[in-house]
């Protein structure tokens, strides 16, 4: 079979960027330990309000100072639905999902993650005074719409 000499050269170019790919994600691997979470932290989506973790979803503050805020994501809301926490303080939100996959966005900042039954998610960020809007941002249902929330940060620290 004959293959043109500017398709071999095509052929071989293409093959050699996949090599190059692939042995990126290889020393990426080896040298810089790129490897898939393995200290997830999981939870049982049936009985999340049995859960020590999650039996009383809000803002407590830790002794240090900074605070903590669980939160419930189901069809349709945001449990609890109103989060009041104080400016530049490390808020560190921990969330889970009873039901489907939700999303936890508050709008205008960088808190933003995605919840996922079974698992629990967490971030830490801290805020400026104001009152923030929480949004589902996965569609999560016919109600997904109305799957909203409300941050106050209030003046503090
Ligand atoms: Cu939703």
């Amino acid at each position: 079979m004959h293959i043109d000499l500017y398709e071999k050269f095509w052929m071989w170019g293409a093959g050699a960027i996949i090599v190059v790919f692939l042995g990126t994600i290889g020393v990426a691997t080896v040298s810089q330990g790129r490897l898939p979470p393995s200290h997830v932290e999981t939870i049982d989506p049936t009985t999340v309000r049995a859960d020590a973790r999650f039996a009383a979803p809000g803002v407590t503050t830790n002794d240090d100072g900074s605070v903590e805020v669980t939160v419930i994501a189901m069809l349709f809301a945001f449990q609890p639905n109103e989060i009041r926490v104080p400016s530049n303080t490390p808020v560190t939100f921990r969330l889970t999902s009873t039901d489907v996959v939700h999303g936890f966005q508050i709008v205008g900042t960088n808190g933003n993650t995605m919840i996922i039954p079974g698992y629990v998610s967490q971030f830490t960020t801290s805020f400026e005074p104001g009152e923030y809007l929480i949004t589902c941002n996965e569609y999560c249902g016919l109600g997904h719409h109305m799957m909203a929330a409300t941050l106050i940060v209030e003046e503090g620290a």
